[in-house]
């Protein structure tokens, strides 16, 4: 079984949005996004095709190539599976688990069969896709069996793993009752990907607690060639799984296509700051409603600096702009209450009539619509509790090439590695809140051309780290990647006789 194309994206996602008419007409519309715009241009030059859910239950439609002929093919998923694999398994078991527990994971044997058997659909559909040889990249948490069963069906495939979340720490991540078939799905690939050098690090701790000894680590830090990164310590590794085979494990933190990025005029930051009242700060928060992006912390900060008189109401807004996001799961209808009650509270207390002090949009806007929020805001707000990257502290970055604006920003945000010449905080610790915030305010007044250094700083490091180089450079790494097997002196391959990692993963 196989295709005829030689470069596979295989993501949660199928870049596809299910448009309906004014007529009552249904229209299936390719929708762009950073990682599309990351990964066109090796999509184009291989003839690539992409492999995902068309974000619609029972329906999907027939494979079809966009305007820039990468070819889209779909994964239909059923109600059953959604609920299972997406919003069970992946987003109530292993997305608080990756996120230090924010909220408590649900173990639930149905929803791992669910994303069991998910995962094999999604094989299925890339094993008939791929051609002999090509090189399969599988993106995120969702699919982190995958590059297993890719591994066992066609073993002529060179597969790259990439997480776009954290990855916990070890003690955390034995919690998982499945946590040995995850990790041997992880290790069917040549490559694995995280956003962070300490993400690799409990990677690697990992595979050497979890089924005894799990692989020999060959690893230097150094010896897997990364491309450099001055802010992020190059670090890349070997392990061995039990097949033999070389499984590269390495950094790669993510970043955002700054040529999509558009300056907004003039005219357009003038008419918004008249539309909220001209007050002299505005203060931003763009995230998708998730209890992992310290939403409800950052609004109980902004209401205590109101509430002692560190922050003017008659002189600052804050735009709370909230991406509903997995709307379905519990703890997401609880943050979302929560953060709707503080608002609401904030307001009562300190709005007059005509000018709230917080304004809060609860839904997604056009890029170009963020982009006059973020040219905006003299001082953006990034609190998350854990973010594998984020990527919204970057976008605020690279609207601010003239040094204006502060970013406010959590030190347990990936982000905060390379933008650390941000208002750093701990948003557990509201005191620290409220002091970055503080800060950031107190230096756009007091002391702007430090402020102004600080921007440009931050602007110099997302401009030379962009998305682009994130591709290339996990594309770099893979095309150097043999993957061969590793022989140890005595002739056998390292990873032990018990506990082997690289098993099989069965369809029962
Ligand atoms: P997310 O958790 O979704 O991504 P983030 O990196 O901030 O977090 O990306 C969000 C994206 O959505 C940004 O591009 C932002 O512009 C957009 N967005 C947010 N609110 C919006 C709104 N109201 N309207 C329109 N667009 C909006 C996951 C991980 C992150 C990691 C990324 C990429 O959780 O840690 O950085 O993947 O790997």
């Amino acid at each position: 079984m196989s295709g005829d194309n030689s470069f596979v994206v295989v993501a949660n996602r199928l870049p596809v949005d299910l448009v309906t008419h004014p007529d009552g007409r249904e229209e299936w519309s390719p929708s762009p996004g950073g990682l599309v715009a990351a990964l066109s241009p090796v999509l184009e030059e291989h003839q690539g095709c992409w492999v995902g859910w068309p974000g619609v239950s029972d329906a999907a439609p027939e494979p079809f190539r966009n305007e820039a002929g990468v070819l889209l093919h779909p994964v239909k998923l059923t109600e059953a599976d959604f609920e299972g694999f997406y919003e069970g398994f992946s987003n109530a078991t292993l997305w608080p688990l990756y996120h230090d527990l924010i909220v408590e994971p649900v173990y639930n044997n149905d929803w791992w069969d669910a994303y069991r058997e998910v995962n094999l659909k999604f094989a299925d559909e890339v094993a008939e896709v791929a051609a002999e040889g090509a090189t399969v990249w599988v993106q995120d948490y969702q699919l982190q069996l995958l590059p297993g069963i890719l591994r066992q069906l066609r073993p002529d495939l060179k597969i790259g793993f990439f997480l776009h979340i954290p990855f916990p720490s070890p003690d955390l991540f034995r919690q998982l009752p499945w946590r040995e078939e995850i990790i041997r799905g992880l290790l069917g690939a040549d490559l694995i990907g995280l956003h962070l050098p300490s993400y690799v690090e409990n990677f690697l701790n990992l595979t050497r607690q979890v089924s005894g000894h799990t692989g020999s680590h060959t690893g230097q830090p150094d010896e897997l060639q990364v491309s450099g990164e001055p802010k992020v310590r190059e670090i890349g590794a070997h392990i061995t799984a039990a097949d033999g085979r070389r499984v590269g494990v390495a950094a790669f933190p993510i970043s955002i296509d700054l040529s999509s990025v558009r300056q907004p005029a003039v005219e357009e930051i003038t008419q918004l700051r008249e539309k909220i009242g001209s007050p002299h700060t505005v203060m931003l928060g763009v995230d998708r409603l998730d209890y992992t992006k310290g939403i409800l912390q950052r609004l109980l900060a902004f209401e205590e600096l109101l509430e002692s008189g560190a922050l003017d109401p008659a002189e600052v807004v804050l735009l709370q702009i909230a991406t509903p996001s997995r709307e379905r799961i519990e703890q997401y209808r609880v943050a979302r209450s929560q953060v709707e009650e503080a608002v609401g509270r904030i307001n009562g207390r300190f709005a007059t009539i005509g000018r709230p002090v917080v304004h809060y949009l609860h839904k997604s806007v056009p890029k170009s619509e963020l982009s006059v929020y973020y040219a905006t805001a003299d001082v953006m707000l990034v609190t998350a509790f854990k973010d594998g990257m984020n990527l919204v502290a970057k976008e605020y970055v690279a609207l601010h090439g003239d040094g204006s604006g502060a970013l406010v920003l959590s030190e347990f945000a990936g982000a905060s590695q390379e933008l650390d010449e941000a208002y750093l905080c701990n948003p557990f610790d509201l005191e620290s809140l409220k002091r970055a915030i503080n800060t950031a305010v107190q230096a756009l007044a007091q002391n702007p051309e430090s402020a102004q250094d600080r921007m440009r700083e931050l602007h110099e490091q997302v401009r030379t780290h962009d998305v682009h180089l994130w591709a290339s450079s996990f594309e770099d790494c893979m095309a150097g990647f043999s993957g061969e097997a590793v022989h140890t002196p005595s002739g056998d391959t390292p990873g032990g006789s018990s506990g082997r990692v690289a098993g099989k993963v069965s369809r029962d």
